[in-house]
């Protein structure tokens, strides 16, 4: 099914520099550089050198029973006569240094409908919040939250770098507290924010764990070949030109054009865990897409003798859980969302890292 599938959509092998095929580790580590300029240049734009922002904790008395510790973290960021704050939640499992999923979220309360903070306290995790709005509004305006503070605007980046930007600075945070264990930090973001999580992994390698929940297109789904219902270019910056760099616009309806595809953007993430998540009624995120994006990129973890996507060639059932590998991929039950199904999964999958780094 694989291999008409990619020929149906005619992706090109990008695992080629100058014609010639990348064969081993060392070539990729420098193939992969010009990858991501590709990605950063085309598509998402490049993040803004970082401004170093001072912190302010805040502790909050909601504790869970006890069994957590609360302390709102204030990064506020100086350029010239401009300043800007943005917030972000940090929950301990009290009295233990705890692995941490960052979570880029939709919504500024904790807990809500896709971030069920207890039962991942109780999991043994600890959490760092980043409601997405809180660095910049989800719209055009380049002036809004942090993005005044950065020359070029809309010229240069989209806002799912800016977002980027901030989980990157989110992690400078993880790593000066003496309560986390910030070798074991995943990311995690669903949908657009899914999208983001993918590129900060890709930039950015310190994440142990990548879980990019329907993200589709522009995130995890490669977006040559895609059928009627499916999320294409022309849709997506249509509705929100300003996720990306201005001039992406320009392979709407000439996918074919593109110097990369997506899956190019999960190889960069190898050797690290990956897991691609998907929703059986999601048509418009691709699973296809996204599952063949998953077979394509496993090259690069194969490069470093590590093994991709473990699969049988074929489309998973729904329920089938492939995660066995550093690149997982499944597909549930039901529509867009970040539900404690997929938490689970993400949880699992997390727990059993941990448990191996015990072992080894
Ligand atoms: C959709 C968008 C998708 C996805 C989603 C979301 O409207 O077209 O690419 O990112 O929004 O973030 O909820």
């Amino acid at each position: 099914m694989i291999k008409r599938e990619i020929e149906k959509r005619q992706i090109p092998d990008f695992f080629v520099n100058d014609g010639k095929k990348i064969t081993n580790k060392e070539e990729w580590e420098e193939h992969r550089k010009r990858v991501l300029d590709l990605f950063l240049g085309e598509e998402y734009g490049y993040l803004p050198p970082k401004i170093e922002p001072s912190i302010r904790l805040e502790e909050q008395a909601i504790n869970f029973a006890g069994k957590a510790k609360w302390e709102s973290v204030f990064f506020t960021f100086k350029k010239g006569t401009k300043r800007r704050t943005v917030r972000a939640e940090l929950i301990l499992p009290r009295g233990k240094k705890s692995p941490v999923f960052l979570a880029i979220d939709f919504l500024k309360e904790s807990p809500n409908k896709y971030l069920p903070v207890e039962e991942i306290l109780d999991s043994g995790f600890g959490i760092f919040k980043l409601c997405y709005e809180s660095v910049t509004r989800d719209n055009g305006d380049f002036e809004n939250g942090l993005c005044a503070l950065f020359e070029g605007g809309k010229e240069k980046y989209g806002k799912i770098a800016i977002w980027s930007y901030m989980a990157s600075i989110c992690m400078d945070y993880l790593m000066t507290r003496e309560d986390v264990d910030s070798k074991n930090v995943a990311i995690i973001g669903h949908s657009r924010l899914g999208k983001t999580a993918l590129l900060t992994s890709a930039i950015d390698n310190r994440f142990v764990l990548t879980c990019v929940n329907d993200s589709g297109c522009c995130g995890a789904s490669v977006s040559r070949g895609k059928v009627d219902g499916n999320e294409k270019i022309y849709d997506i910056v249509k509705t929100f030109p300003y996720w990306f760099k201005r001039e992406y616009a320009l392979y709407a309806g000439k996918e074919n054009t593109l110097p990369f595809d997506q899956h190019m953007l999960l190889s960069l993430v190898a050797p690290r865990n990956v897991i691609i998540g998907g929703a059986k009624e999601d048509v418009w995120a691709d699973n296809e897409g996204q599952f063949l994006s998953c077979h394509l990129a496993s090259y690069a973890w194969e490069l470093y003798g590590k093994s991709g996507l473990i699969h049988d060639g074929k489309m998973p059932e729904v329920g089938e859980v492939l995660t066995a590998g550093e690149l997982g991929f499944y597909l549930r039950e039901g529509t867009h969302f970040l539900s404690r199904d997929d938490w689970k999964i993400y949880i699992s999958k997390f727990r059993e890292i941990l448990d191996n780094e015990i072992r080894e």
